[in-house]
């Protein structure tokens, strides 16, 4: 069966260029500015001082069911070959999210990868010096640990069709397609510095070592070098631990604030190129398709938005009930939350627990909810110290990505 969009997309390179483009211009990039940044970047302490653990090859992997981590039901939806966290989970967990309790969206399956026999290639027209780093290289360089989240592009995508009446195709996540890690790496810029990274590339491709899926091939998605020069890390560590086989051991991108498919996991190549490059998932994917969007823009950053740490629906006791839940944005930090408990009605200020709160990561907050029995429905809308905030309705896009708007939780007290 042939798919319109695709087609149109791939035969039309032209087209393409120029949305990407277009992109990089509405969201101001420099160059110079970045390169600027470039060497006052990080000193600190190397990879063992961070990581606990015992050797590397203790870690491997050799079982082969599609994702390595139990995912008990308790803990996770099944959604194909992806685990949604059940955002009521996430309470009582602290700021950062365990890596047990980590969502997995895999397009495949989770691979086995060896740590003595791995290494990451950077090569390409856009580097004057191709390089390959095992992790020992990666290790022996000079770490930096920055606490972010990775969020799907589709979380929240079950309420264009249960919220707005378009139901849109892809995984229908609630809102649990989020964690917060604290992640250690290598500034992705260290690493391009040291392959000669020339001043005419513009597209940095990372590269998955999971199965390839069919004539679309590696899972991968180019970044503009001005991000990819500016905060990506190549990370290898979570909260504290190597990162685990589901979340892409030994290594994956971290982009701070970007849609979850920019954080290629199980690196194994990264491209870099003095041409725009093009891969399904930043053509025919991970753009915003339909009516309202004619210019098909390509995905960049994550949105706002707020969820509460109860089952979905969920039922409550009669009397005081202390309500919490967690707002985030890819475009900063959150600065307020407001809840309904009357669909709308009447809103108040919840209580931003203090500590945490980091930009593009979440913020934790609670209020306490005096309630009577019958049936509900609460919503909670954050906005950012940018002044981006939560609307009631989005317009629709044919693939669901991006749906920030404010959902209506269903609740019983009885
Ligand atoms: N190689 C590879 N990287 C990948 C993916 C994948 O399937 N293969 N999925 C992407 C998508 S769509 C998301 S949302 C995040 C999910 O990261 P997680 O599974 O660690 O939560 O990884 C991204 N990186
Ligand atoms: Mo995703």
């Amino acid at each position: 069966m042939t798919n319109p969009v695709r087609n149109e997309a791939l035969h039309d390179r032209d087209r393409i260029e120029r949305y990407v483009w277009a992109q990089r211009r509405a969201t101001g990039w420099s160059r110079r500015a970045v390169l600027g940044r470039l060497f006052g970047a990080t000193a600190g302490l190397t990879a063992s001082a961070i990581l606990g653990g015992g050797p590397l090859s203790a870690l491997a992997q050799t079982a082969d069911p599609p994702i390595v981590k139990p995912t008990p039901p308790d803990k996770f939806r099944v959604l194909g070959t992806n685990r949604e966290t059940l955002f009521e989970a996430f309470k009582g967990q602290g700021y950062l999210t365990p890596a047990s309790l980590f969502f997995i969206r895999n397009h495949t399956a989770t691979p086995r990868v060896e740590a003595s026999n791995w290494s990451l290639t950077i090569d390409g027209s856009g580097v004057a010096n191709p390089r390959s780093f095992t992790l020992d290289d990666l290790l022996a360089l000079p770490a930096v640990t920055r606490t972010h989240a990775i969020e799907c592009a589709g979380n929240g995508r079950s309420f264009f069709d249960s919220q707005q009446g378009t139901p849109a195709s892809g995984s229908q996540w609630r809102l649990g397609a989020i964690g917060v890690g604290q992640w250690t790496g290598v500034p992705l810029a260290e690493l391009l510095a040291r392959a000669d990274v020339k001043s005419t590339a513009v597209d940095v491709q990372p590269e998955g070592l999971d199965n390839p899926i069919g004539a679309d091939g590696h899972v991968r998605r180019a970044l503009p070098i001005e991000k990819a020069l500016d905060d990506v890390l190549v990370v290898y560590g979570l909260n504290g631990q190597y990162l685990p086989s589901d979340h892409g051991f030994p290594a994956r991108l971290l982009v701070p604030g970007w849609i979850g498919i920019a954080n290629i996991k199980w690196l194994g190549r990264i491209e870099v190129s003095e041409t725009p490059l093009f891969s399904a998932w930043n053509t025919t994917q991970y753009r915003l398709f339909g009516s309202v969007y004619p210019d098909e823009p390509v995905l960049t950053n994550q949105v706002v938005k707020s969820a509460f740490e109860l089952p979905f629906p969920a039922t409550l006791r009669p009397g005081l009930n202390l309500v919490t839940g967690r707002s985030w944005s890819g475009t900063g930090r959150i600065i307020r939350v407001d809840v309904s408990f009357d669909d709308g009605l009447t809103w108040r200020r919840a209580v931003l627990k203090q500590g945490g709160n980091l930009p593009q990561a979440w913020a934790e907050w609670q209020v306490a909810w005096p309630a009577t029995p019958g049936s509900y429905f609460l919503r909670a809308r954050a906005t950012d110290h940018l002044g981006n905030t939560q609307p009631d309705t989005v317009p629709f896009n044919n693939l669901g990505y991006l749906f920030s708007a404010v959902v209506r939780h269903p609740v019983s007290v009885s």
